[in-house]
């Protein structure tokens, strides 16, 4: 038998998976694995294996392991896997993670396990890195154990940096990885992360001042107690920075993402009922593990009114082309906005016809639109459900450092570039980070949230989940726009949205659960309600045909 072989086969007899009913698998979605937490003991340990793999296959570079669910409820839990240089994993390796998650036996597991290694053509003996962490589920703890019984019998150096948020395990990863060469991330531990973003703040603010108040709801979840964290190394007066962290309470776990979140705020359309909202106090919300954000605030006269990730990436996208004009550098860097077809038109107006920035459009999911942005010097991508991050290239970043001001205010803008770029998260949509960013840039523009809602008016949406026998049924093109099965489902999703003015409609299977979503906009808000109920229907009759 191989090195691992006896290890993996006594290791893995520890962490069995749960089997599914015949003809279902489990499979490495887009958030990883993802479902109810006492299913995932034998999946995470199963991961550690693919995470050791992938890190020799990297030669040697540490790969990350992130366990958490995000905005799911509590008895949720998931595993992922990310990249040495801190994104997602390669969507060829997601395969390889199917594969060895669903290996029937220990035995057939271990066989899954070398035939990737020598198909890949994989050194079982070079070193391999794993660094890990997880959110403040109850599950995690257990769930790391198994990760961490994988890691021992593949002989995988292991680092636990124990609780965090999923964008400070992936800044980790690229720190670890970069530590000590010229393209170093920052210092790999959390205090780390936490200097670096305080650092860059306060260059990219250049003395200006926070305009009032702000209340972060933190999903009682890990944002809360790593936002209080994060605070205590930014000098509040110096900014007037006054920020209220509430559902902070991680010691209760059922109450995580309980009618509080970014995801709760999105979906609902309204403010979470606890604490109550006070009155024209700018608001924002993160998600379970805090790598989504939302704005927000009650407007005394016209009630709640949302700023979300599309408003995010218009703000970004405004700002940031404003400084590389007066940066001289317009026609040297290439910038685009990454969006999906969850984007309001208005933003994609917006975006294309005031800010002259080219749009395009992916599939749901943020490696896509990560991929995307990366083909971009600047690439600004946001779900509307406010996942994203701004990504600067290598070039841009020499550019911002190298180029020679001819005047005070191309040096400055230069310099807040520069700041911007190490302010930003560069391996995922980072929800502190895209907080600190957009403070900077209402501080730049002396804008109230009002100001910002200001910049367009939504077209009236909405969104509805549809249940289905199989989802898998439903196939898209056109980055999910289009249905191409079942046949004539879009046809007639066509036939409904003529019938509405400056009307939009699609629908697609959810990667997440084993539902569809329909998603309609349309001039008014009782055509956008009608028409996504029509199209509802029409993917309801389709999906039990
Ligand atoms: C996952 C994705 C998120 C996407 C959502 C869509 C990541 C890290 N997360 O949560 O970006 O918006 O799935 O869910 O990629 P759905 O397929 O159920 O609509
Ligand atoms: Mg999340």
């Amino acid at each position: 038998m191989e090195s691992h072989d006896q290890a993996i086969l006594a290791a893995s007899a520890k962490h069995p998976v749960v089997p599914l009913e015949k003809g279902r698998f489990y499979t490495y979605g887009t958030a990883g694995f993802r479902m109810k937490a006492d299913l995932l003991d034998g999946i995470t340990f199963r991961v550690g294996l693919l995470a050791s793999l992938r890190s020799r296959k990297q030669n040697s570079r540490a790969i990350g392991v992130m366990v958490t669910a995000s905005h799911n409820p509590a008895a949720d839990n998931g595993v992922k896997i990310v990249d040495p240089l801190g994104d997602m994993l390669e969507q060829e390796w997601e395969h390889y993670a199917t594969a060895l998650v669903n290996a029937p036996s220990d035995e057939k597991l271990v066989e899954v396990y070398n035939r990737l290694a020598v198909d890949l053509k994989i050194d079982l003996k070079a070193p391999a890195k794993v660094v890990y962490g997880r959110d403040t589920r109850p599950s995690g703890h257990t769930l790391v154990a198994a990760l961490a019984d994988a890691l021992d019998a593949t002989n995988t150096e292991a680092v636990d940096f124990k609780i965090l948020t999923t964008p400070q395990l992936h800044y980790l990863v690229r720190a670890t990885n970069s530590e000590g060469t010229p393209l170093a991330y920052g210092t790999p531990s959390e205090t780390g992360y936490y200097e670096k973003l305080a650092e860059a703040f306060g260059r990219a603010m250049r003395g200006r001042k926070i305009n009032g108040p702000l209340v972060v709801d933190c999903a009682n979840g890990v944002g809360g107690p790593k936002l209080q964290e994060f605070l205590k190394y930014i000098p509040k007066e110096k900014y007037n920075l006054d920020v209220t962290v509430v559902n902070d309470d991680v010691l209760r776990p059922e109450i995580l993402n309980l009618e509080c979140g970014a995801d709760f705020v999105k979906t609902r359309q309204r403010a979470p009922p606890n604490p109550k909202p006070q009155p024209g106090v700018r608001s924002c919300s993160l998600d379970g593990d805090a790598d989504r954000l939302i704005y927000y605030w009650v407007d005394p006269d016209s009630g709640f009114v949302m700023l979300d990730g599309d408003r995010i990436s218009s703000l970004a996208a405004s700002f940031i082309g404003d400084l590389v004009e007066t940066a001289g550098l317009r026609d040297e860097l290439r910038i685009g906005v990454v969006q999906t077809a969850y984007a309001n038109g208005a933003s994609t107006t917006y975006i294309t016809q005031h800010l002259k920035l080219p749009v395009i459009c992916t599939p749901t999911g943020v490696k896509h639109l990560h991929h995307v942005a990366q083909g971009y010097d600047i690439g600004v991508y946001f779900e509307a459900n406010g996942h994203g991050t701004v990504l600067f290239s290598p070039d841009a970043l020499q550019a911002f450092r190298k180029t020679q001001p001819q005047s005070p205010a191309q040096k400055e803008a230069l310099d807040t570039l520069a700041a911007l770029a190490d302010l930003i998260n560069q391996t995922v949509g980072d929800a502190i980070s895209d907080m600190l960013m957009v403070e900077v840039i209402l501080a730049h523009k002396k804008w109230t949230l009002r100001d910002w809602a200001m910049t367009y008016t939504d077209l009236p949406n909405r969104l509805v989940r549809v249940e289905v026998g199989n989802k898998d049924l439903f196939e898209t093109t056109d980055a999910e726009r289009r249905l191409l099965r079942p046949e004539g489902a879009q046809e007639e999703i066509d036939q409904a949205v003529k019938k509405y003015k400056d009307a939009r409609a699609f629908a697609r299977a959810s990667g997440t659960e084993n539902a569809c979503r329909v998603y309609a906009e349309a001039a008014t808000r009782s055509e956008a309600n009608e028409l996504a109920e029509r199209v509802a229907r029409i993917i309801e009759r389709h999906g039990t045909l």
